[in-house]
């Protein structure tokens, strides 16, 4: 097929592009997916029964492919909810399930190209950002956190954001924000960073990323609500003392962070889960496990090693 006409294909289709989300119980996650989307397109409620009306805790890994079109170009968007930890149950379950989706989307990329004869039609469901969810409680990570976001780090590009930051004053986000990064670094947490390189990239995309970078973790604020002002609609979430604003850049970060994953950085954040992340699983798969590339979860792989040593 000529080059061109693979180009036009994609175009036509929208560019693919995977968000997970990730975190404890009720802290907005799918409130937060569904702002992103700006509409609901994770079920959030039961209306089966009007007893069961009530707000719905996500109970299972849930892929939800959403068509939408940012800066004029089509985008693909597949959103991966996943259900929130509890706070004292054993919570590995719920982390090896989300792992295990990871990973099951990389074997099955290595598996298609693996093919004598490749099918054309084949899914790519990489994940390519996860963004982990940090509560607003205005203290350093908890252990559970530095753990899974340590882990996933990894395998899927993590970027840390405070949830609910409209619980929280200003002082007291600056200084959660300024806790999580100095426990990120002391734990050598490899999250997605923004990089550049002072050498190579241009003064522009330099700045960008410094900017962004200085803004980690991304103070969150979600919600489905909305408010008419002067005949603007206005996404909020209302309190006796007045509204915080979703899309306010001097509320919180959520603008910054819908900006960089649906146009200035999605393409950075395809290219590391492609060269790198799905690289280095795939090095660790196919020197580690029995050469059919089937037996990828038996790998062992500890924390700290970049590639296990070759049997
Ligand atoms: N104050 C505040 N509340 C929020 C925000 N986002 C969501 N909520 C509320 O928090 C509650 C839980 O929201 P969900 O989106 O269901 O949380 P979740 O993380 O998906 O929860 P699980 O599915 O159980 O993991 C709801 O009552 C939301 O309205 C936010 O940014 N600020
Ligand atoms: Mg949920």
């Amino acid at each position: 097929m000529l080059a061109s006409n693979i180009r036009r294909k994609t175009v036509k289709k929208g560019l693919a592009f995977t968000i997970m989300t990730v975190g404890s119980s009720g802290l907005g996650k799918t409130t937060f997916l569904n702002t992103l989307c700006e509409s609901p397109v994770v079920r959030k409620y039961d209306h089966s029964s009007p007893e069961k009306a009530a707000l719905e805790k996500t109970v299972s890994i849930n892929p939800v492919s959403v068509d939408m079109e940012e800066d004029g170009i089509r985008l693909a968007l597949t959103i991966v909810d996943t259900p929130g930890f509890g706070d004292n149950i054993n919570n590995e379950g719920a982390f090896t399930d989300i792992l295990a989706y990871i990973e099951k989307q990389f074997d099955d990329v290595l598996q298609e190209e693996s093919r004598i004869k490749r099918n054309p039609k084949s899914q790519d469901n990489r994940v390519h950002v996860l963004l982990y969810f940090i509560p607003p409680t205005g203290h350093s990570l908890r252990e559970i956190d530095i753990e899974f976001m340590r882990k996933l780090a990894h395998r899927v590009n993590v970027i840390p954001v405070i949830a609910k930051a409209d619980t929280l004053t200003p002082p007291e986000l600056a200084a959660t924000k300024k806790r999580v990064m100095e426990d990120i670094a002391h734990y050598g947490i490899p999250i997605y960073n923004f990089p550049y390189d002072e050498g190579e990239d241009d003064e522009e995309t330099i700045e960008e990323n410094r900017e962004l970078r200085a803004a980690l973790p991304f103070a969150i604020v979600g919600s489905e609500d909305e408010v008419v002002i002067d005949g603007r609609r206005i996404r909020c979430r209302q309190y006796p003392w007045g509204i915080v604003e979703v899309d306010n850049a001097r509320h919180c970060d959520f603008s910054q962070l819908r900006y960089s994953l649906l146009s200035s950085h999605l393409h950075d954040l395809k290219e590391i889960t492609h060269d790198f992340l799905y690289e280095q699983y795939r090095t660790e798969t196919l020197s580690g496990g029995n050469g059919d590339g089937d037996e990828g979860e038996d790998v062992v792989v500890d924390d700290d090693d970049e590639v296990p040593l070759r049997a």
